[in-house]
């Protein structure tokens, strides 16, 4: 193999390996998925696998996606929806998601996961019949907290919820991660060599 050829497959390889260990590969970590399909429908019901309501009541009802919780059960006072788990929360990102439907429901839902994230979601924010949300959790020193969605009001017409999920990337994972500075040297010590080699070729 020519000199010229051999540099510059050099080069190409050593950016293709820069760029493989600074992209690492995911491994998430899923900490809670429900979408109480398997709940049992009733007003006012108290036992779910995955949480417990601490105040007020929820309905199991039939909804947009098989079973979902109506934030607001029928006793006159909006449901405190908690996790049974106190989640250990590393520092890391986490993503979480979960369906709100509006069937009317003026009163606005607090969602809440230790003091690592609370976001309150009105009408102007639960539009449709699910809407659809994601959040990216950045949590920067270590914590703990149970996920817990807090209607307020209690005319017995609450948010519907749906399909809640939690997730925790792998510690390397996009879109925290930056890459080492000794990586990045080098993936651009790979480029500087193709940039060389390109310069070389046409300068021949
Ligand atoms: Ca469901
Ligand atoms: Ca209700
Ligand atoms: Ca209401």
């Amino acid at each position: 193999m020519p000199r010229l050829h051999r540099i510059y497959l050099t080069a190409i390889m050593l950016a293709i390996f820069c760029l493989a260990v600074a992209l690492p590969a995911k491994a998430d970590t899923i900490l809670l998925n429900d979408n109480f399909n398997n709940e049992t429908p009733s007003i006012n019901q108290t036992t779910f696998a995955n949480f417990t309501v601490t105040r007020g009541s929820v309905d199991v009802i039939s909804g947009f996606s098989g079973l979902v919780v109506d934030l607001d059960g029928s006793t006159g006072a909006g449901g405190r929806f908690e996790s049974k788990t106190n989640f250990s929360l590393t520092t890391g990102t986490y993503i979480l998601q979960f369906d709100l439907g509006n069937p009317g429901n003026l009163d606005p839902v607090t969602v809440s996961l230790g003091t690592a994230y609370n976001e309150v979601f009105g009408p102007s924010q639960v539009t449709g019949n699910p809407t659809s949300f994601t959040r990216t959790i950045n949590v920067l020193s270590a914590t703990s907290g149970r996920l817990v969605f807090d209607q307020s009001g209690g005319d017995n017409v609450g948010y519907y919820l749906d399909n809640v999920s939690l997730t925790m990337l792998s510690p390397n994972a996009p879109p925290t991660t930056v890459p080492e500075p000794t990586t990045m040297l080098l993936f651009g010590t790979g480029l500087a060599g193709v940039g060389a080699v390109m310069r070389r070729r046409r300068n021949a």
